[in-house]
């Protein structure tokens, strides 16, 4: 039996987590062997848990650190692409590319509201991302250089989101499995688009069909790296394949990732930046180098080309959205009192 008292509950949440609980009433102080053992069976039965239910301490915390994150990933990763609304070439193109980024901050939306069924508070949530303490998706720390960066991000970066995001349909938790399923329809389309766009690119000039290839360059090594590290390096992974927070491991995933689109790149003549990729007849995989994990590691704390400009342009967003904040609660406030009387 775990006996917490209320202090040390709050610590717990918040010390590695950089979040914090706002209903303390949904946090266990007592935890049985009996109930940990009930609440694993319901998991391994393939059952979902939804938010009113017994769950873990443990389990609740790890699944607010990872849909928080991915919720910061959304919205983080609207920047890349907005740099390029204005000089999209054509008006279909740029209206693709608006739809597509506004999906994105529905994705957030969608997360944000889902890891608050958690006890998490919104508020802390992004002042985590805004004092740089939260992580988001090490991908978004990467500059988008070339138009051809709008294709190879909808292709490779949506296509590894994508392959992820279906495993994660199958996670344990109600509110979050229905938010990747709503999440991966829309994540098809933009894996659609992107490669789209990179064929078209390819079909084209010699200049085009090169900047097509220089943006595959740059974000293959990053790409693979959106999955996670391996071995000791992924501490989540073995609790979380238990609990069915994870379906399936980073490794895995990658694989899929790799075996999925490197058909697609030769379809269109492009080459990958990495020697050792081969196809193997007998696994029919494909074996690849090895990730940069030195650099992972400094992107994930912080020291990517990018990390400091995107937290600096999300919170002037935020600050800049102070006034629609309060507008809203406003009517909000305007509304309640009518019914009332
Ligand atoms: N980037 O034990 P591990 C999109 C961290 S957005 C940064 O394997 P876990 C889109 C990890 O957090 C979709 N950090 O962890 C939007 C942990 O650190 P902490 C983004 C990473 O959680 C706009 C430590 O490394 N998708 O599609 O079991 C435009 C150890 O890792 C990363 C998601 O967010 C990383 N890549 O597995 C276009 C998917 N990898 O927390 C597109 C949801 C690892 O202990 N998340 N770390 O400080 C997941 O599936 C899992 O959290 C991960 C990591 C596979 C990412």
């Amino acid at each position: 039996m775990y006996l917490l008292n209320e202090k040390n509950i709050k610590l717990y949440f918040q010390s590695s987590n950089k979040f914090s609980i706002k209903n303390m009433n949904q946090v266990n102080k007592v935890e049985t062997e009996d109930q940990l053992i009930a609440f694993q069976k319901r998991i391994d039965e393939g059952e979902k848990i939804e938010p009113n239910e017994w769950m873990p301490n443990n389990y609740r915390k790890n699944l607010i650190r990872m849909m928080s994150q991915h919720a910061h990933s959304e919205i983080v990763g609207m920047l890349p692409e907005g740099n390029w609304i204005t000089r999209a070439p054509s008006l279909r193109r740029k209206m693709i590319l608006l739809s597509k980024i506004q999906d994105e901050a529905g994705h957030g939306l969608y997360l944000y509201s889902a890891a608050e069924t958690l006890g998490a508070s919104r508020e802390k949530m992004l002042e985590a991302l805004h004092n740089g303490t939260a992580k988001y998706s090490s991908i978004f720390n990467y500059p988008s250089l070339s138009w051809a960066d709008m294709g190879t991000i909808g292709w490779l970066v949506d296509g590894a989101a994508m392959v992820n995001q279906v495993s994660l349909m199958g996670t344990s938790y109600g509110p979050y499995h229905r938010a990747m399923i709503r999440i991966c329809k829309e994540e098809a389309f933009h894996n659609r688009q992107g490669y789209e766009l990179i064929s078209k690119l390819c079909e084209g000039t010699e200049e085009q069909k090169k900047m097509a290839q220089e943006s595959l360059n740059r974000f293959w090594w990053p790409s693979l790296m959106m999955f996670g590290p391996v071995g000791k390096d992924s501490p989540h992974s073995e609790q979380a394949l238990k609990w069915k927070i994870k379906t399936e491991s980073n490794e895995v995933l990658r694989q899929r990732f790799i075996d999925m689109t490197v058909p697609q790149a030769e379809a269109r003549g492009l080459t990958f930046p990495d020697p050792d990729l081969k196809y193997d007849k007998e696994t029919k995989t494909y074996s690849y180098g090895e990730p940069d994990w030195s650099e992972f590691f400094n992107v994930i704390k912080g020291n990517g080309p990018m990390n400091r400009r995107r937290v600096a342009a999300r919170k002037k967003a935020h600050d800049d959205g102070a006034w629609v904040r309060e507008a809203a609660e406003a009517y909000a406030g305007k509304q309640k009192k009518k019914t009332k009387n």
